[in-house]
């Protein structure tokens, strides 16, 4: 039996979808702990691109069971949605998916109560994906407004549950809204009986199911979704997600104990984005990190939103590391900056007038944080069809291992094309 598990160490797209695809081949299991269909993975293989939301990205190899588990916040919708786009490109969705009964469920007034937010705090506002990720683990922490995917399957309760809580909905979204139409809590009702019957193929005691594979030795994969820097509890704060996407919400998002995973493996971008706000010390206002955005195709998956472009933060992505305790590294998109002239990774933060590698709990000390960098030539040279560490040009290498020197791991996996075979293992 194996364990392994596939964490982003930045603030998300750090193109774990292509590392979790490539190792799905020695498992038979994927499983989704936590976020929901804010993520935004991209696979692509055999001329075909597979966008990804909420569904494992195993849901694309047949054989392979994929699991949302119950960390996860689930929009029925747009589950369904997913399922019918993979559906028409030829998947097999039916007995390759199960869902928690114990994950949340996004209702359409989660979505409201996350856009009136985010319309009322306009500067301060976190730049969500606007899918009502926050507010449904907000009544999940809550307790007395949550709805869980078992609930759908307990319809008196449900229905006389649901007329409190659109009621109390209504009026904390008309207060945001002076033009809000309130939400009809016979209409919700209704969309949920509709959800129990074409979600019911799915729904599963993920956590029973989960401990009997293990049981039979099965190989099981933990695909993060976002990155460590995004947790609620290790990230920016408050411009994180509402989920532990770091490796912390592995245990609670699937009820499989952490001390079973044997292979932790990180994921980082040869340089670093980040999508919505907050401060993002190596962040490039100027021509280079547009010639990121352009070479990187930096933009939401989701959202389609622009990502912001910066250079390599060996102190955040360190602080990932940390968190998530890593094996080794997996280094990605290396080969978006070969064409630039020379290349810095920030290897310290100058904080008020001190030199520190630790992150800082506060983002105004994170705004005011000064990176201190490397400088490392650029190699201006195509590396993009090179199979070999060998090949690199020395100044990829030197960048690797500069990598692996300031996070204190190894880099195993590097990464010079979007494709599976443009894969260097090290
Ligand atoms: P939310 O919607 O409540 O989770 O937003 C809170 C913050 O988390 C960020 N976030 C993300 N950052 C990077 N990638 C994500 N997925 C999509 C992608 C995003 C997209 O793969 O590109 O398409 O815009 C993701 N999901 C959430 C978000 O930007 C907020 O900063
Ligand atoms: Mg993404």
């Amino acid at each position: 039996m194996a364990i392994t598990s596939v964490v982003g160490l930045q603030w998300g797209d750090e193109a774990k979808g292509k590392i979790v695809d490539l190792l799905t081949d020695e498992h038979e299991i994927v499983v989704r702990y936590q976020g929901g269909n804010n993520a935004g993975h991209t696979v692509k293989f055999d001329g075909q691109t597979y966008k990804l939301s909420l569904l494992p990205t195993g849901i694309l190899r047949p054989g392979v069971t994929a699991v949302i588990g119950n960390g996860v916040v689930v929009n029925p919708e747009a589950l369904l949605k997913e399922i019918g786009t993979l559906r028409s490109q030829g998947v097999k969705v039916e007995g390759n998916l199960l869902l928690s009964d114990r994950a949340h469920v996004i209702l359409p007034y989660h979505v409201a109560e996350d856009l009136a937010a985010e319309r009322s705090q306009k500067k301060d506002a976190i730049g969500t994906t606007g899918r009502g990720i926050g507010y449904c683990y907000r009544d999940k922490a809550g307790r007395s407004q949550a709805v869980r995917v078992a609930d759908l399957y307990h319809p008196e309760s449900l229905k006389q549950r649901l007329s409190g809580i659109v009621d109390s909905k209504n009026h904390v979204l008309s207060a945001l809204d002076p033009e809000f139409k309130p939400f009809s809590s016979d209409e919700i009702f209704a969309l949920t009986q509709q959800y129990a019957e074409t979600l019911k193929p799915f729904v599963a005691d993920t956590v029973a199911w989960l401990h009997k594979a293990i049981g039979a030795g099965k190989n099981i994969l933990f695909e993060g979704a976002q990155g460590s820097l995004l947790d609620v509890d290790h990230g920016t704060y408050p411009f994180v997600t509402s989920s532990n996407s770091s490796a912390a919400g592995i245990h609670p998002g699937s009820g499989v104990p952490e001390r079973l995973i044997e292979q932790m493996i990180g994921v980082v971008k040869a340089y670093t984005t980040r999508v919505g706000g907050g401060p993002f010390p190596t962040e490039l206002n100027n021509e280079i990190g547009q010639h990121i955005r352009d070479v990187g195709r930096e933009y939401g998956t989701v959202t389609g939103r622009p990502r912001r472009c910066g250079w390599f933060d060996a102190v955040a992505a360190g602080h990932g590391a940390k968190i998530c305790g890593v094996d080794c590294i997996s280094l990605m998109l290396l080969d978006v900056l070969s064409q630039l002239d020379e290349l810095k990774i920030c290897e310290a933060y100058e904080i008020h007038g001190e030199r520190t590698t630790d992150f800082p709990a506060h983002v105004e000390d994170l705004a005011a944080a000064k990176p201190i960098y490397r400088i490392i030539p650029g190699w201006k040279t195509e590396i993009s069809h090179m199979t070999r560490l060998a090949d690199l040009p020395t100044g990829a290498r030197k960048y690797i291992d500069t990598v692996g020197e300031l996070m204190g791991k190894q880099v195993k996996i590097v990464s010079v094309g979007p494709d599976r075979a443009q894969t260097i293992l090290g």
